[in-house]
C-alpha cells in the first residue's frame, strides 16, 4: 500500500521519516512525502489505490499544526487513517484524544509503521500493534514497546530522495546518523525519558558499524557529492575506539568537509586533530550556561567552566570553527545571568553563540518540574521565539525573549552590552527577530557551514522565508 507523509518543514532533511520511508519500500509498501497543507495532501489522498494512510511526525512545536490539518483531513477525506509519530505522542500519548488523531506511535517507528501498513493492506485489525495506541469507538488500545532495534545496521539507510523536489540533500547538506540514544541524563532533553520509557534492559546507546555509516555515504556520494556532513548524533564520537576505526575509515575514503556535536567532557587534543585530519570543519558544543549551579541542578550538566573554556581552546587550536550551544530565559536564574554566559561564549571563542530559550518538552525533567510548579505557559507556544514557561512578571518574560535574539550579538560585540542591557527591558519581540536571523544567517554562511556558491544561494532563499514567517507569525 501507498504511505502519505505530511512535512511541515519540507525543507530540512528528516531521518525520522526518511528512514520510515526507506523501511515501507524494504517491506513491498511505497510512500509519498507532501508538504502538510491540506490541498497537497488531498491531492496525494485522492490517487491513492486501497486504505489511505495519512503519517505525520511532530515534534511539540509542530503539533498544533499537525492536529489542525489532521482535523481538516478526517472532515474532508473520512475514511482517512491518521497516525502520529514522532517525540511529542512518544511523551505525550494523551494527544490521542484530540480530534482527528486515530492512532500514535511511541518510541522507534520502523517496525510498528510497517506492521500497520501490513495490516491495512490486508484488511486485518490494527488495533493491537506494539508501539501503537488505537482510538476506536470504545476506548483506546494502549500496546506495549517492541523492543529497540538492537543492530541498527539491520535498518534500511534512510530513503533520500523522498522529498518533493527530488534532491537529495538539503543546501548540499547531507544529514547522517551514526548511533541513536544517549546515556546522559540532561534534564530539558528527551533521551533520559526515552530509557525511563524502554525500561531497564534496553540499551541507552546504539552504535551502527563503521562499514555501513561509510558505505551509506558513499552510496548517497555517487549520486550527489555532498558540500558538507552533518553528523547528528546525540552523542558523537561516544566510545573511543570506535571513533578512531570510523575517522581513519572517513579521512581514507571520503575526506568530505563535516560538522558534529561533541559534549565538552569529550574533547581530547587527539581527538580534535583526528577530527581535523578526517575532514571536520566545525564542532558544535553545548556551553548552556555561564551560571554553574544552573547547569548542575536544573540542566544536569556537570561540566564547570573551566573544562568548557579549555575544551573551547582545544577545539580551536586545532582549526576548527566552533558554535556555542546556549539556553537562556531560564526562569529563576539570577539576574544577569544571560551576559555572563555571554562573557563565558568570548572567553571560548566561539565563532557563533546560538541562543535557545529553555523549554519543557514532555518526558523531562524540566517538564515534570514546571508541571508541579505551575510554571507551563498556556496554551504551550508553537514557535520558539516565545518561552513556553509562565513568568509572574512579564518584564522577565520579555528580557528572556530578547535575550534569546540578542546573544549572538552581544558575544561577538562586547561593546554593545550597555545597549543590550537596556533592550532587554523593550518590548522589541518582532523588530528583534530579523536581527537575529540576520546574524544567524550570516555566521551560518560565512563561519559554519562552507556550503559553497550554491548552498549560500539556497541558503539566502531559506533566510528569506524565515524572515518573511518571522514578520508574519506570533
Ligand atoms: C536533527 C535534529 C534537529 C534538526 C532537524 C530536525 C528534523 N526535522 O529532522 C534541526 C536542527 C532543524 C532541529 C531543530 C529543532 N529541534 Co531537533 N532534533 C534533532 C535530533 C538531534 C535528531 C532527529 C533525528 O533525525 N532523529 C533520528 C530519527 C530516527 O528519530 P525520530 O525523528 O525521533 O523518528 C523515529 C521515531 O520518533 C518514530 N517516528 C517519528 N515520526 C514518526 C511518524 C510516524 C507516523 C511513526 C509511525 C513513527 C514516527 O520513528 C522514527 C524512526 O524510529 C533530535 C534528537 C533525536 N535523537 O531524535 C532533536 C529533537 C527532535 N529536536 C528537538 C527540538 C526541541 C528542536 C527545536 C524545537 C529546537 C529549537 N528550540 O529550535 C527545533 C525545531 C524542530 C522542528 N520544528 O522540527 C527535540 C524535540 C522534543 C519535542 N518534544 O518536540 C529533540 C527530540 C531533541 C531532544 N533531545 O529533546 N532538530
Ligand atoms: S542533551 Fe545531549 S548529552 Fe544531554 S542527554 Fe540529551 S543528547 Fe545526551
Amino acid at each position: 500500500m501507498e504511505v502519505t507523509f505530511a512535512v511541515r518543514h519540507i525543507g530540512v532533511e528528516h531521518l525520522g521519516i526518511m528512514t520510515l520511508v526507506a523501511a515501507l519500500k524494504r517491506a513491498g509498501h511505497s510512500a509519498r512525502v507532501v508538504p502538510a497543507k491540506i490541498r497537497a495532501v488531498e491531492r496525494c489522498l485522492e490517487g491513492v489505490q486501497g486504505p489511505r494512510l495519512l503519517a505525520l511526525s511532530a515534534p511539540t512545536l509542530d503539533l498544533e499544526h499537525y492536529l489542525a490539518l489532521a482535523r481538516r483531513v478526517c472532515t474532508r477525506r473520512p475514511g482517512t487513517r491518521i497516525i502520529l509519530g514522532g517525540p511529542h505522542p512518544t511523551f505525550a500519548p494523551e494527544v490521542i484524544r484530540e480530534d482527528g488523531v486515530e492512532m500514535i506511535c511511541r518510541g522507534e517507528g520502523e517496525g510498528a509503521l510497517v506492521e500497520l501498513a501490513d495490516r491495512l493492506q490486508a484488511g486485518a485489525a490494527v488495533t493491537s500493534v506494539p508501539n501503537l495506541w488505537v482510538k476506536d469507538d470504545l476506548r483506546v488500545h494502549e500496546n506495549p514497546l517492541r523492543p529497540l532495534v538492537e543492530d541498527l545496521d539491520r535498518l534500511p539507510w534512510p530513503d533520500r530522495e523522498c522529498f518533493p523536489s527530488g534532491e537529495t540533500f538539503t543546501r548540499g547538506k547531507m544529514h547522517v546518523m551514526t548511533s541513536r540514544g544517549c546515556p546522559h541524563a540532561c534534564a530539558y532533553c528527551v533521551n533520559p525519558a526515552l530509557r525511563a520509557l524502554y525500561g531497564e534492559g534496553a540499551p541507552s546507546l546504539r552504535q551502527r558499524g563503521v562499514d555501513d555509516v561509510i558505505e551509506e555515504i558513499k552510496a548517497a556520494e555517487r549520486r550527489r557529492r555532498p558540500a558538507l556532513v552533518m553528523f547528528e548524533d546525540d552523542l558523537f564520537a561516544a566510545s573511543a575506539a570506535w571513533t578512531a576505526r570510523f575517522l581513519e575509515r572517513y579521512r581514507a575514503e571520503l575526506g568530505l568537509p563535516f560538522f558534529c556535536y561533541l559534549r565538552p567532557e569529550q574533547v581530547t587534543p587527539s581527538l580534535a586533530a583526528d577530527l581535523r585530519s578526517a575532514g571536520c570543519v566545525t564542532v558544535s558544543m553545548g556551553l548552556e550556561t555561564a551560571d554553574e549551579d544552573l547547569r548542575r541542578a536544573l540542566l544536569g550538566r556537570t561540566a564547570e567552566n573551566r573544562q568548557i573554556v579549555q575544551a573551547a581552546g582545544v577545539v580551536k587550536a586545532a582549526g576548527l570553527a566552533l558554535e556555542g550551544l546556549n539556553i537562556v530565559g531560564i526562569p529563576g536564574a539570577p539576574p544577569d545571568t544571560d551576559l555572563a554566559t555571554a562573557r563565558l561564549n568570548r572567553a571560548c571563542g566561539v565563532d557563533y553563540a546560538a541562543a535557545k530559550l529553555l523549554a519543557p518538552y514532555p518526558g523531562t525533567e524540566v517538564y515534570r518540574r514546571a508541571r508541579e510548579a505551575g510554571e507551563l505557559a498556556e496554551p504551550f507556544p508553537t514557535s520558539g521565539w516565545r518561552s513556553s514557561f509562565h513568568f509572574a512578571d512579564p518584564r522577565q518574560r520579555r528580557a528572556a525573549e530578547n535575550m534569546r535574539k540578542l546573544l549572538g550579538l552581544a558575544v561577538e560585540f562586547p561593546r554593545l552590552s550597555p545597549l543590550i542591557r537596556l533592550l532587554l527591558r523593550v518590548p522589541l519581540d518582532r523588530p528583534l527577530r530579523p536581527v537575529f536571523l540576520l546574524w544567524e544567517g550570516y555566521t551560518a554562511a560565512t563561519r559554519l557551514y562552507p556550503l559553497g556558491p550554491e548552498g549560500v544561494l539556497s541558503g539566502a532563499r531559506k533566510y528569506a522565508g524565515l524572515l518573511r514567517a518571522a514578520l508574519g507569525r506570533s
